[in-house]
């Protein structure tokens, strides 16, 4: 019995050491995949680090994008603030900085060198 515990604990451990405290979401922006990638889950009131990858309708990383992030209250729209992403490693990373706790989307833009532009949305909550 203590080792049949001992086994599920680590089996606790583990989980966390895989990341469960991120926050993730993946949603299509026209022909593209947008997945979001968030350090904090929930997120904090204040910097959480983003990582935005892009893939294109064959799956390749799309790296000639112009990439922002605008995250707003849907109840307190006037409650909004926009970032650019920054390209690093075939990535997009930014900071999202909730300024009070409750619920806010994000709208990930992104624009192609083609002109082409889309949007993804996301919701999080923010503590
Ligand atoms: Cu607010």
């Amino acid at each position: 019995m203590r080792k049949l515990l001992i086994i599920v604990a680590s089996l606790f451990v583990m989980a966390g050491v895989a990341g469960a405290d991120d926050f993730a979401a993946e949603k299509k922006a026209g022909d593209l995949m947008v997945k979001v990638s968030i350090g904090n889950n929930p997120l904090s009131v204040g910097p959480n680090d983003t990582v935005i990858e892009i893939h294109d309708g064959a799956g390749h990383a799309v790296t000639d994008a112009e990439v922002n992030v605008y995250w707003f209250m849907p109840s307190m729209p006037a409650m909004n603030y926009e970032v650019k992403a920054d390209l690093q490693d075939n990535k997009y990373v930014a900071v999202i900085k909730p300024t009070m706790p409750g619920e806010w989307d994000a709208d990930i833009k992104v624009k192609r060198k083609t002109g082409d532009q889309q949007k993804a949305t996301i919701s999080f909550e923010a503590k």
